[in-house]
């Protein structure tokens, strides 16, 4: 193992102290009795396949497991994993295990075409093309909401960003116009485009960090857009939040985003040249280096920009900026001896300056002056002012995330340019969602509580969606259930997005008070005004101003020092003003409809990093709420990211925090499908008018009069007339509008559909050849 491994592997084990082996254990130990009685009589048939614990890996649904415990679903999942099967249905959630290694065949394009071509995918093995196929078909049924969501979920390791980029690939193959397989255009194929779009937004996104070589520092959300014959014409990005302060400041064992690596290592002669990067170069920005990664590919990267549309030229600005970044990078200042007096760069940093101010295109001089000097603006009149040694330092800073955060955007735009189609030529998408999973590091700041807030957000679509809407349903529709109680996370919301006080408006108000932040100030309004919510707690005996939440899956402490500045995210008017006349034509764009922080404005409503943010998520969740979404649950198997190693304390922390055992309580004793009587009618209707066929009226009872329940209802008692009354309860309940069923029996209605129709289908042929 190299050096740098060794550091990071025992950083990693004190970053993942959080990890609470005793609540693991705890875990592990507790063994929830079954709270629902309607499969009861299933019991028996199951226990029996958990004494025989050679037959775990076949559990292909979580719910055929009886009791669902913690236990027994972490068992299972373990068989399963050790079997080499990866993917699990947990009742309408999806849980995928991270192999952590290749599969040759997992994802090939026959797999695909065999999941494609299925009649039923859900007999096969589950898949996360299962899933993706579900929304594909639900799109082609119209049933509603028609445009669909796949919300891929996890911790960061798990597996999401792969998920993702796998169920694009799907998408792109199986909805690939064929007219576009054959276009050999300069135009490269829609498909290939948006799946460029993934190399690209990883080099400028992506980072490796201690939990993930490949670790998304950004959220994404992706919508394939699709015509009226359900082919792929193009597709939008959304993105939430960069983590920018990793430009300049990389925490411990980590390293920077991608691309500047991959400049590193794969730069041309010529290049190099021009970046002043000569391999034995050393940039302060670039720590961990020598640790070489499969995704340090530069080639690949710049020709999927290519493909995207993005030319040799504008590609040479966007290389020449963040080599300028990397030489600003190593600028330092030297304390001056006198306040009023300017700081001094060091003999070294003298040639860094130059050369990044040669490579952003900007005058040295008053590059130099702007991170030296402050402008303070007093009414009418502006005044002067030598920074300190750290003000020249966060200047420097503040000026690299900028650049590199807007440059992003421009390159998420650009993307959207290249891929979106027109609004007339699409009528559904499918959307993919790939966010940053819950974090809780030794140290935390307003980045993990974006992140966890955001995680927030979608444990409570998931609650309000499924498990609430599910159970208040039934209740709606008169069914007996007996109910599973769920967390719900409505109280954290409240404490940091409610009204008319939370965490995020005490935040927003301090951040907009003209007076430089403390810590301190903010700790004790928190604490005056948000004390009587059960989420937050503060440890009285530490010396470091903190808030601690308890989240739903799990507490976390947040540190205050900091996250007022944070949150302001200020950029100085000198700072903007000079990359606006800069001669680099990206450089002068992307920066000119920016505005800076204006010291005249300040009191009043800035848009901080949290309002921002809270906007973004809140427009994506009313888009979440108008699709039918789809759950993929990615589990990290251990902390090391070691091909095929099931760590049951690691896993069982997971499954708790995504509250996957109640989701199997309530898919295992319910109905996962439901459909109207109307639209089940149109559907069935043909299985009773058969049954009509071969019967007298008078076993069917058949009145005309029918309402639409006792015609579903006839139709259901001449199917499944075969069977015990308890056993019928088992499989279907009519409801007051609906008709709730579930897979199994779904199955059989399917069966007798599809007899009948081949039987018809048969004797249609039969006279054809007679007629012929
Ligand atoms: V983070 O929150 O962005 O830090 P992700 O996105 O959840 O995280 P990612 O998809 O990047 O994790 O997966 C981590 C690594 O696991 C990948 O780089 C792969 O090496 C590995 N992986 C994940 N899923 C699979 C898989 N289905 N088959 C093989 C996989 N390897
Ligand atoms: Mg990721």
């Amino acid at each position: 193992m190299r050096e740098s491994e060794k550091s990071m592997k025992s950083a990693d084990d004190s970053r993942n102290g959080h990890r609470n082996g005793g609540k693991a254990q705890a875990l592990l130990e507790k063994s929830i009795p079954p709270q629902t009685s309607l499969n009861d009589s299933l019991e028996g048939e199951v226990r029996e396949f958990l004494t025989d614990e050679s037959q775990l890996h076949t559990f292909d649904d979580l719910t055929k497991v009886n009791p669902v415990t913690p236990t027994t679903v972490l068992k299972c999942l373990q068989a399963r994993y050790s079997a080499q099967v990866f993917y699990t249905q947990a009742g309408c959630t999806l849980v995928a295990l991270n192999p952590f290694q290749p599969f040759p065949g997992l994802y090939s394009l026959d797999t695909m075409k065999q999941y494609h071509a299925a009649p039923q995918p859900q007999e096969l093995k589950p898949h996360v093309f299962i899933v993706a196929e579900e929304a594909y078909r639900n799109i082609r049924d119209q049933l509603e909401p028609l445009n669909q969501s796949l919300v891929v979920s996890g911790e960061s390791g798990a597996g999401k960003t792969w998920t993702s980029r796998c169920l694009m690939k799907y998408y792109a193959t199986v909805a690939a116009s064929s007219s576009a397989l054959k276009s050999q255009s300069t135009v490269e194929r829609i498909e290939r485009r948006v799946l460029d779009s993934n190399p690209i937004m990883e080099a400028f996104g992506n980072a490796c960090t201690l939990r993930n070589n490949n670790s998304s520092r950004f959220g994404k959300f992706i919508q394939l857009q699709l015509n009226s014959g359900q082919l792929l014409v193009g597709a939008s990005v959304q993105t939430y939040l960069l983590e920018k302060t990793r430009v300049s400041c990389q925490p411990a064992s980590e390293r920077n985003f991608h691309i500047f690596y991959q400049m590193m290592r794969g730069a041309t002669d010529e290049q190099r040249r021009e970046w002043k990067m000569p391999l034995n170069q050393s940039f302060d920005w670039l720590p961990n280096s020598d640790k070489q990664i499969e995704e340090d590919v530069f080639e690949e990267t710049v020709e999927a920009m290519l493909h995207m549309g993005i030319k040799t030229e504008t590609q040479r600005h966007i290389l020449r900026i963040l080599a300028g970044i990397l030489h600003l990078g190593n600028v330092r200042f030297s304390s001056p001896g006198e306040e009023h007096q300017l700081c001094q760069l060091p003999e070294d940093s003298e040639e860094s300056m130059q050369t990044a101010a040669k490579l952003l295109s900007v005058p040295a001089q008053e590059f130099l002056t702007c991170l030296r000097v402050r402008t303070l603006k007093a009414g009418k009149q502006s005044l002067l002012k030598p920074c300190s040694q750290s003000e020249c330092r966060v200047r420097r800073d503040c000026l690299a995330k900028t650049i590199y955060s807007q440059l992003f955007e421009w390159l998420v735009i650009f993307i959207n340019n290249s891929i979106c189609a027109d609004k007339s030529t699409w009528s559904s998408f499918i959307g993919v969602l790939d966010v940053y999973g819950f974090e809780c590091f030794h140290v935390n700041k307003l980045e993990q509580l974006c992140i966890n807030y955001a995680n927030e957000k979608l444990q409570q679509h998931f609650v309000a969606h499924y498990l609430k809407a599910q159970q208040e349903e039934y209740v709606s529709e008169g069914l007996q259930w007996s109910f599973v109680k769920y967390q719900d996370n409505q109280s954290c919301l409240d404490l940091l997005e409610g009204s008319p006080v939370s965490v995020f408006s005490l935040l927003n108000e301090e951040s907009r008070l003209n007076r430089a932040s403390d810590p301190n100030m903010l700790r004790v309004r928190l604490e005056k005004e948000l004390s009587h919510n059960p989420n937050i707690s503060w440890d009285k005996f530490s010396r470091v101003p903190h808030f601690t939440v308890a989240h739903y899956a799990g507490r976390v402490s947040y540190q205050i020092e900091g996250m007022v500045e944070k949150n302001k995210d200020p950029v100085p008017a000198e700072l903007i003003g000079l990359l606006q006349k800069s001669d680099n034509p990206l450089l002068c764009q992307i920066f000119s409809g920016l505005e800076s922080e204006n010291p005249t404005t300040r009191g009043l409503a800035k848009v901080t990093v949290v309002s921002k943010f809270k906007n973004s998520l809140e427009s994506l969740m009313s888009i979440l709420l108008n699709t039918t979404p789809h759950y993929t649950r990615c589990i990290k198997p251990n902390p090391d990211c070691k091909p095929l190693t099931f760590k049951q304390e690691e896993v069982i922390l997971q499954l708790e925090a995504c509250g996957i055992v109640q989701t199997i309580h309530i898919s295992a004793a319910g109905f996962p499908i439901r459909i109207p009587f109307k639209s089940f009618m149109q559907r069935y209707g043909l299985i009773l008018k058969h049954l009509k066929r071969g019967k007298s009226s008078d076993d069917l009872h058949v009145d005309n009069n029918n309402s639409p329940q006792q015609e579903v209802e006839q139709l259901l008692s001449a199917v499944l007339n075969q069977r015990s009354c308890d056993e019928r309860c088992l499989l279907v309940h009519c409801g007051r509008t609906k008709v709730f069923l579930t897979q199994a029996m779904l199955d059989v209605l399917e069966d007798q559909r599809r007899n009948i129709l081949s039987r018809c289908a048969f004797s249609i042929q039969c006279c054809w050849l007679r007629y012929q």
